[in-house]
């Protein structure tokens, strides 16, 4: 049996490949969840994909995760610079989570710089684009087997 991994997309992940492709790229949310699931049907995981603009979906989703799944791949979007409620529902579960962005945050506004969440993941994956969801997959792969 498969071991599943999450890959959870917080608030206006959906408009991805809409606007801003000079900083997020040209791909949908949907493109970039047809490469998680190839990428974990090479690294023999079952993906469970979802995005919500809501914080609390979230909150529940991470503790889903920690009841059923081996690991999180979690881009926060913005919830990543604001969130107290998910860096405690990342302490609160027992799985890794590795915190995911597509752009390089730290090369953006200052705002931007500040992860609320990354002292509470395993590891920070940013500024490879799309590829960063796999990257995040194949550490994953490593930190689990
Ligand atoms: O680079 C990333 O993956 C981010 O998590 C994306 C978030 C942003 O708030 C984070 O700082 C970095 C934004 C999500 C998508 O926002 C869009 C805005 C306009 C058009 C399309 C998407």
């Amino acid at each position: 049996m498969s071991k599943t991994i999450f890959v959870l997309n917080g608030p206006n992940l959906n408009a991805l490949g809409k606007r801003e492709p000079g900083i997020y790229g040209g791909k949908t949310l949907a493109d970039i969840e047809a490469e998680c699931q190839a990428a974990g049907e090479a690294l023999g995981f079952a993906v469970d994909f979802r995005q919500s603009n809501h914080e609390g979906v979230l909150v529940d989703w991470l503790h889903e995760a920690g009841a059923t799944a081996a690991g999180v791949a979690f881009n926060a979007g913005a919830y990543t610079h604001t969130s107290v409620a998910l860096h405690d529902a990342i302490r609160a579960i027992p799985v890794p989570v590795i915190e995911v962005h597509i752009s390089n945050v730290h090369a953006r506004e200052e705002f931007r710089h500040k992860s609320m969440i990354a002292p509470a993941v395993k590891g920070v994956i940013c500024g490879f684009g799309p590829f960063s969801y796999i990257l995040a997959l194949h550490a994953l792969k490593n930190i689990t087997q």
